[in-house]
């Protein structure tokens, strides 16, 4: 396995929207296994592939206090059950250091393909519904920052911009 490399916002390739997923195959799982560890590494809940440059319709999260149960979803397709606007303060691996409260309907279900292609359906509330939501956004090329102010998003943009021109400047030093 191995971890892979978190895009970051503004980078324009978290605004690409991920295609369909034709075949569960073995590289598929391999991808999704790496994404698995990468998630687990970074200390995230979830991770859309969006976010490591792979742009197919597929991501992961474990929402367990123990992380020991890692969820796969290819193809997902979100159906709301519940509309009731749900707030949670929300972070986002591509957007580090950052949080913002975000209103999400509460209850949903998801229709998607597991590891071996098979197709499966559950329903999700609070933060696995939170979760489930903010990373098929992803596949979209959506993120969390979308949904605050305009002002708000351009003061994130701004200090992360400049923190990658640091870090730039630190590896070249
Ligand atoms: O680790 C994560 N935590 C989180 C907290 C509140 C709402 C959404 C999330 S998802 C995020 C990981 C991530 O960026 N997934 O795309
Ligand atoms: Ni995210």
């Amino acid at each position: 396995m191995s971890l892979l490399t978190i895009l970051e916002f503004p980078d324009p390739r978290l605004r690409k929207k991920a295609a369909l997923v034709q075949t569960v195959d073995d590289a598929l799982r391999e991808t999704l296994d790496n994404m698995i560890e990468t998630m687990y590494e970074a200390e995230g809940i979830g991770l859309a592939a969006t976010q490591v440059d792979v742009h197919k319709r597929m991501l992961v999260i474990d929402v367990s206090e123990e992380r020991n149960n890692p969820q796969i979803f290819i193809n997902p397709e979100i159906t709301v059950l519940d509309p009731e606007p749900l707030g949670h303060e929300e972070g986002c691996l591509s957007v580090p250091g950052f949080y913002e409260l975000v209103s999400r309907p509460c209850k949903v279900k998801i229709n998607a393909l597991d590891r071996d292609g098979e197709a499966f359906e559950q329903e999700a509330e609070g933060i696995l519904a939170v979760c489930i939501q903010h990373e098929v956004d992803h596949l979209d090329g959506k993120l969390f920052v979308d949904y605050i102010s305009t002002l708000k998003r351009q003061r994130i943009k701004s200090k992360l911009e400049k923190e990658h021109r640091q870090h730039k400047t630190a590896a070249s030093a």
